[in-house]
C-alpha cells in the first residue's frame, strides 16, 4: 500500500518526503489514509490521501469538478472562510486513475478537535449552524452549474417507486417480511414526496446542497475552532430543506426520537447561519422536509434489504431493515410532535429576525 501511496504523492507533486501514512477509520464509503511530508524547513506537512469509490460514484470527474466549482467559489467570495482543499496533478486534474483502476485524490489535512459531546445540544447547535452558513457561503451561487452525480439522490417520489417495484418483484423473498413497512410507506408516500413535486414544478428555490449533513461532516479546527464543512462528494442542486431536515434527523434526535431541545438548538443554529438567506417558504417546511428526508431514507434503507444489500454495506442480513424501522419510528415520531416541532421553527425564526 505504502508504494501506491507514494506514487500518489509524486502524481500530486507534494514537496518533501513521505514518513508516515495511518489508515483512518470512519468514513464508510471512501477509503482514507493521512500522510506526513518532512519538509526540507525541518516542518511536517499533512494530506489526506482518499480513494474514491467508484460503485457509488462512476463519474469521480464530474465529483470533483463540482467540489471545485463550490470550494473555490467560497475561497474566492468569503477568503477568511476555511473549506476543503484538493491538490492537482502537473496536468491540472484532481484526482489520478492507477494502473490497478482505482481512483485516488488529495487534500490537505484539517487538524481539527471534538469540541462538543457527543449527542450533545451544543453539538447539534453547532452542526445545524456550519449547514446554515454553508447555504449562506453558496446562496450566490448558480446551483444549476453542477452536475447529477448521483442520479434522483433526493427525488422521494422516484425512490418510493423503486421500492414497491423491487417489492413487487421480490428477488430474495424478503417482501413478505416488510408487509407493515410497507404499508407504511404507501400510507404516508403523498406526503413525503410533497416538496420534491413542489421543488419540481419549481415552487422551491434550487440551491447547492450537501446531502450529508451529520454531525461527522463538520470539523472544529483545533488553533481556531472554525467549523469546516467536510465530505462534498454529494454537493449537487437540490433543496435547501433536504439539507436542514437530514441533519436534524441525524443530529436532533436521542434515542430514535426527535429531542425538541436539540431541533431547536439545531434549527436556531441553521438559521443563525443561514443569516436570512432562506425564503419562508423554505423555513416553513422545515419540519416537513425533516419527515421526508427520514422517510426516503428508510425506503433507501428497505430497498438495499429487498435488493441484496448492496449500497450500505449493512453488518448483517437484517441491519438495512434494523436501520428502516428506527427510521420508520422516528418518522412516526415527527408527525406525532409535528405541531410542537413546528412552533420551535417559527419561534427560532422570531428569534432570528
Ligand atoms: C450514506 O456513508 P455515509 O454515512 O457517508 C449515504 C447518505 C445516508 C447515510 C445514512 C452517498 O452516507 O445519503 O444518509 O449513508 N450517502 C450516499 O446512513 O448514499
Ligand atoms: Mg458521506
Amino acid at each position: 500500500m505504502n508504494e501506491t501511496l507514494n506514487q500518489i504523492g509524486r502524481l500530486f507533486q507534494l514537496e518533501g518526503q513521505p514518513v508516515a501514512y495511518q489508515s483512518v477509520a470512519g468514513g464508510r464509503i471512501n477509503a482514507t489514509y493521512r500522510a506526513e511530508f518532512h519538509q526540507t524547513d525541518g516542518r511536517v506537512r499533512r494530506y489526506m490521501f482518499q480513494r474514491i469509490n467508484t460503485e457509488v460514484f462512476p463519474d469521480p470527474a464530474t465529483v470533483m469538478r463540482n467540489i471545485a466549482q463550490v470550494t473555490d467559489h467560497i475561497r474566492t467570495h468569503s477568503p477568511q472562510e476555511r473549506t476543503l482543499y484538493f491538490h492537482h496533478t502537473a496536468s491540472g486534474e484532481g484526482f489520478v486513475r492507477t494502473a490497478d483502476g482505482a481512483c485516488w485524490r488529495v487534500m490537505d489535512y484539517i487538524d481539527s478537535a471534538p469540541l462538543f459531546a457527543a449527542d450533545s445540544v451544543e453539538l447539534a447547535a453547532a452542526v445545524g449552524s456550519a449547514f446554515g452558513r454553508f447555504q449562506y457561503l453558496l446562496a450566490d451561487f448558480d446551483a444549476t452549474r453542477l452536475s447529477e452525480t448521483i442520479a434522483a439522490f433526493h427525488d422521494t417520489p422516484k425512490r418510493i417507486r423503486t421500492l414497491f417495484v423491487h417489492a413487487d418483484e421480490d428477488p430474495l423473498g424478503r417482501a413478505g417480511k416488510i408487509g407493515q413497512e410497507l404499508a407504511y410507506i404507501r400510507a404516508v408516500s403523498e406526503k413525503a414526496s410533497a416538496l420534491c413535486v413542489r421543488y419540481a414544478q419549481g415552487g422551491i428555490p434550487c440551491r447547492v446542497t450537501h446531502n450529508d449533513t451529520k454531525a461527522a461532516n463538520v470539523l472544529f479546527e483545533r488553533d481556531t475552532r472554525t467549523p469546516v464543512v467536510i465530505d462534498l462528494d454529494t454537493v449537487m442542486a437540490g433543496m435547501a430543506v433536504y439539507d436542514f431536515g437530514d441533519g436534524a434527523r441525524s443530529v436532533a434526535q436521542t434515542d430514535g426520537r426527535m429531542d425538541s431541545v436539540k431541533f431547536c438548538a439545531y434549527t436556531k443554529g441553521f438559521l443563525s447561519g443561514a443569516a436570512g438567506c432562506l425564503t419562508r417558504e423554505e423555513t416553513g417546511t422545515f419540519v416537513l422536509g425533516t419527515f421526508s428526508v427520514t422517510v426516503e431514507l428508510a425506503v433507501r434503507y428497505l430497498d438495499d434489504y429487498l435488493t441484496g444489500d448492496y449500497y450500505f454495506a449493512p453488518h448483517s442480513s437484517t441491519h438495512n431493515l434494523a436501520r428502516a424501522r428506527s427510521l420508520i419510528a422516528l418518522a412516526q415520531d415527527i408527525t406525532e410532535q409535528e405541531a410542537e416541532l413546528t412552533q420551535i421553527v417559527r419561534a427560532a425564526e422570531m428569534a432570528c429576525l
